[in-house]
């Protein structure tokens, strides 16, 4: 057997995202990410886009990585602020999305090129099955706060995403948020 973890608790403030203790934070900003938004290389600032607080246990099949993300509400052109995306490195690995708070979007879709769209906000619960390569997208005027947990082998493949692109972008219109093609998507 591995290494025999001892039982802990972290407490999560649900407004805010933040944890205490605070074990593994990452922040993300415009800089980090500017060519996956359509608009991003026109924004001269370099805002913070959002944060991610981990609980860091040993990344193998038997354990449950876990993390919770908080995105700034925001656009960049008319694209929401929104997480970067990944596919799990281990494409089978499926993981739970919990909302918080605020406001937001699951985007997911798959190699072959099929999408789907789920909502985040208080109380959902939403399944993110294996093969589904997925990207959250802050759509409201708060922060949008959500806890995901995933096989701990999972990986995280970004390249994919970075090549590619999701079939779909989310952009505010006239009447709130909405899900439109992506020009740039490359099946
Ligand atoms: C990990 C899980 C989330 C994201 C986080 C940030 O599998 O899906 O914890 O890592 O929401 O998104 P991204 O795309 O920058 O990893
Ligand atoms: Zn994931």
């Amino acid at each position: 057997m591995s290494e025999q973890l001892i039982p802990f608790t972290t407490m999560l403030e649900l407004d805010s995202g933040r944890l205490a203790p605070e074990r593994e934070l990452v922040e993300r900003r415009l800089s980090d990410m500017r060519d996956l938004f359509l608009d991003g290389s026109a924004e001269p600032g370099d805002p913070l886009i959002y944060r991610v607080s981990g609980i860091p246990v040993p990344p193998t099949n038997a354990n449950i990585l876990s993390s919770t993300t908080v995105i700034e509400p925001g656009t960049i052109g008319r694209e929401y602020f929104m997480t970067k995306g990944h596919f799990h490195e281990a494409r089978d690995r499926a993981e739970v999305y919990v909302g918080f708070a605020g406001e937001g979007r699951l985007v997911l879709a798959t190699e072959e090129g099929r999408h789907a769209v789920e909502p985040i906000g208080p109380g959902t619960v939403s399944y993110v099955p294996g093969g589904w390569g997925h990207r959250s997208v802050n759509v409201g005027e708060e922060p949008l706060v959500f806890f995901a947990a995933y096989v701990g082998d999972a990986g995280h493949d970004y390249t994919t995403v970075e090549e590619r692109g999701f079939p779909v972008i989310v952009v505010r219109g006239d009447e709130g948020p909405e899900v439109v093609p992506n020009p740039r998507y490359r099946p």
